[in-house]
């Protein structure tokens, strides 16, 4: 046991951790003995709690108070209410949407990362509080894999997609060739949704390199260290389907693949098959026609093809390849190249989405239990894919078709959020903004002042995860997590779970809220359904004095190396999947309802990507997520600070592409195209390929007319669904364009609170 072991113990999606507390002050931040690689981001926390961008008080926007409509959201000053006052303006308003526009009006999808601990998950109370009130509108699937959530069930039934992958035990066994796709970077490893207790990228890494070849295949050489001495496939971005497409035509030309698993597991994959050879559309989907879109010489892609038969291979994508424009496609490509391999089911083999995505892929499935409050069924029925936000904010009453359906978009009068950045994540920001002065009302609850709350009409200051007690854990993670209190709430703020109660019981609805309970009954609750689950399954469980005084509970250790798939590859007639056919569908007719769309995988041009270069945007822009924080979350922390210089986040390009330019490293960048511009400081990469820049997500927008004085991507980047199929975020089709900002940068606003006034006179 070490010495840390005795102090109290908290949570984020970056990691457990120990923490030493004196006098009721956070002084430091001890790594959860457990974590083999434990993360930095959690040794922010004590700089953190007492931030200066802490929203330390309720507030009401100036312009709103006098009844401007939301035209100054977002340049606005705020005036500071007392807590009562606060609640009852908010109360009142929603109410008066409810009565008049109806429950249909509110909007209260609140899409976002929230906190680790489930009692006090913002999200889950934005939605139960609507759901209390009557309902509301709701958003659906999510920014991550959102496209592949809504699609890839179609062709492989659920369950395929985030759950559970193939066992690392499994591919460093029985693994041959692993296709990373997107790489494994170490960089997404630190994060995990639920709390992570174990980061466990080093013994990942060491089954899936080494003895099995691997290869990196991205635009980006980072994306897997040098040093696992894994092959280096520079592509294209967006072009992965073709390549893809490439290599499974080699297999078949060469008449390598499985016909009898295409035979017995797959729904017509005929169409498909005719398709790469070219009898469908005259074009063969050779080589030589994919050299020419991924930029993968012919010979290289041919030579990949013909070593894989005969191979156990993985096909791994990450997520990254499907928040782009048409990203159903290279998923629906992989699953058909592992079935033309007759891969699927194998240990070691077939296809995953994921490994390189998140920590504790190919974990085994701990099954941690974890209980968040119960949902109470949204009455409206109401939702949309949650990337299409400002879509529906711009256009009430328009259609639209998603996942095989025709929808319309409803007329929402009120915004609420909580627990999420809109700001952050979503694509074009200017165009955000224009979407958030539709709505009379925006109300949000933050514990910063991030960019989404400088665009509400009504901020509640809401407490950190380090200034509640709460439960956390991931079902891929062995710990199940004692999350103490460790400091009283900054200023004024206070839990959204007492926020939510106590609207719910100014509207009338307090009881349906609470069951009468306050979060520390919920906790209980918890806890008792916890130590039910876990005695079913014959774990002894400790009291939860014992469990709160450990910080933890070792889930026991699953025995099983799993195979995603095995069931249905040892017998499709028994456990048939969640398909229309109850098989892998290479064909769909749910797709082929679509226009433009033939019902089989296919090439579809992203209309933002290297093939269509211009001199106006001839780069590609990918937009990675960010290696020192959770998105926008700990921006302005020392640790994230310190991997920017003059406040500016690193743009990565090709010495090449810099030389054109005039550029050098260090050097001020404004990146720029039609919708917008952010400034960058260069970085230069040979590890980018030609034609790509990278620049992280996660700086908090500081808009200045369509310039973000920041490095905020999301000016730059479109916003369009991925398709009619999946209308999932489509971040990573972007064309921009870069040069040298000679002149000093623009000082940051956002760096300290908007102006608030003490009373309105
Ligand atoms: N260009 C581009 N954009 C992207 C992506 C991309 O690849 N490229 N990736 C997308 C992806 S995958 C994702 S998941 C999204 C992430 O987008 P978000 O999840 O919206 O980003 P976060 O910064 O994590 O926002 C969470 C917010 O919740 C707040 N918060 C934390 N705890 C609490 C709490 O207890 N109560 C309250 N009220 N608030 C709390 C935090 O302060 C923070 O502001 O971004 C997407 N955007
Ligand atoms: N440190 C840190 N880790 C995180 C997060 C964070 O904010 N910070 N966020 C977490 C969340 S919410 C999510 S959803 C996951 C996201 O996980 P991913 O979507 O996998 O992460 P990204 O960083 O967007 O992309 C990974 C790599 O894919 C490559 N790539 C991009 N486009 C293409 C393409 O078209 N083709 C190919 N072949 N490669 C491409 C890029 O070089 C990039 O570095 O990360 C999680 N992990
Ligand atoms: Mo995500």
């Amino acid at each position: 046991m070490s010495a840390s072991s005795s102090l109290p113990l908290n949570a984020s999606h970056w990691g457990a951790f120990r923490a030493e507390v004196d006098g009721g002050r956070l002084r430091r931040i001890l790594p959860f003995e457990h974590d083999p690689r434990p993360s930095r981001m959690t040794e922010v926390w004590p700089e953190m709690l007492d931030h200066p961008l802490r929203v330390a008080q309720p507030v009401a926007r100036k312009g709103w108070l006098r009844g401007d409509k939301g035209a100054a959201r977002g340049e606005d000053s705020y005036v500071a209410l007392d807590w009562d006052e606060a609640l009852d303006l908010a109360a009142t308003e929603i109410g008066r949407i409810r009565e008049s526009h109806g429950n249909a009006a509110l909007f209260g999808g609140s899409y976002g990362w929230s906190s680790a601990g489930r009692i006090h998950h913002a999200r889950t109370l934005v939605r139960r509080f609507f759901g209390a009130i009557g309902g509301h509108v709701d958003q659906e699937t999510n920014y991550s894999y959102g496209a592949a959530m809504a699609f890839v069930p179609r062709i492989v039934g659920h369950d395929m997609i985030g759950a559970s992958l193939t066992s690392a035990a499994s591919i460093r066994e029985h693994c041959d060739i692993f296709l990373a796709f997107g790489g494994l970077p170490l960089k997404n490893w630190e994060i995990q949704a639920g709390g992570v207790g174990e980061h466990r990228y080093d013994s990942f890494m060491a089954g899936v390199t080494g003895r099995v070849r691997t290869v990196n295949i991205s635009p980006c050489r980072e994306d897997i260290e040098e040093k696992f001495g894994v092959e280096w496939l520079p592509v294209r971005p967006n072009a992965d389907a073709a390549l893809i497409m490439a290599l499974t035509q080699v297999v078949l030309a060469e008449g390598k693949a499985d016909t009898a698993f295409l035979a017995s597991h797959v729904n017509d994959a005929g169409p498909y098959l005719d398709y790469l050879s070219g009898k469908a559309d005259g074009t063969p989907k050779t080589p030589e026609w994919a050299a020419a879109i991924t930029g993968i010489p012919a010979g290289t892609i041919r030579d990949l093809g013909r070593a894989l038969p005969g191979k156990r291979v993985m096909v791994s994508l990450n997520w990254s390849l499907q928040r782009a424009r048409h990203g159903e496609q290279p998923y629906w490509a992989a699953i058909a190249l592992a079935c033309v391999l007759g891969q699927v089911g194998l240990p070691g083999g077939g296809f995953a989405f994921g490994y390189g995505s998140s920590n504790a892929m190919g974990n085994p499935e701990y099954r941690t239990p974890l209980y968040g409050l119960p949902s109470i069924p949204n009455a409206t029925g109401l939702s949309i894919p949650c990337a299409r936000v400002a879509d529906m904010l711009l256009n009430p009453g328009a259609e639209y078709r998603y996942d095989g359906e025709t929808r319309v978009y409803p007329e929402v009068k009120l915004v609420y959020w909580a627990g999420g950045n809109p700001f952050h994540h979503h694509q074009d920001l200017n165009r955000l903004r224009e979407a958030f002065r539709r709505p009379e009302t925006v109300i949000v609850n933050e514990g910063y002042w991030t960019a989404t709350a400088r665009h509400a009409d009504i901020v509640f200051p809401a407490t950190v995860t380090l200034e509640r007690d709460d439960i956390g854990g991931a079902s891929r993670d062995r710990y199940l997590l004692a999350m103490q209190k460790l400091a009283a709430p900054h200023a004024g703020a206070r839990d959204d779970y007492d926020i939510f109660a106590a609207l719910a019981e100014r509207l009338g609805n307090g009881a349906t809220f609470t069951e009468g309970r306050g979060s520390q009954e919920w906790l209980g609750w918890a806890w008792d359904k916890i130590s039910a689950t876990l005695a079913a399954r014959g774990v002894n469980v400790p009291s939860y004095e014992e469990f709160r005084a450990q910080g933890y509970l070792a889930m026991p250790e699953p025995q099983e190396t799993y195979v995603m798939l095995s069931d249905f590859r040892a017998d499709p007639v028994a456990h048939p999947l969640s398909t229309p056919s109850g098989r892998i569908e290479l064909f769909s007719a749910r797709a082929a309802a679509e226009p433009g769309q033939p019902g089989h995988p296919v090439w579809l041009d992203p209309e933002e990507w290297l093939g269509r270069a211009t001199d106006q945007a001839p780069l590609h822009l990918l937009t990675p997520q960010p290696k020192r924080k959770l998105h926008g979350q700990m921006d302005f922390s020392s640790y994230s600070r310190a991997g920017k210089v003059q406040d500016r986040e690193l743009l990565q390009i090709n010495p090449a592409d810099a030389e054109a330019r005039g550029i050098q490293d260090g050097d001020a960048l404004r990146v720029f195209n039609a919708r917008g511009a952010c400034f960058a400081i260069a970085r230069i990469d040979p590890g980018v390929m030609p034609g790509v820049v990278l620049l992280p997500t996660g700086a908090t927008y500081d808009p200045d007319g369509m310039t973000d004085r920041s490095s905020n991507p999301n000016v730059l980047t479109r916003d369009i669904g991925t398709s009619e199929l999946g209308q999932g975020c489509a971040a990573q089709s972007c064309l921009v364009q870069v040069a040298r900002h000679d002149g000093p940068l623009p000082p940051l606003r956002v760096t300290a609170p908007p102006p608030i006034q003490a009373k309105e006179d």
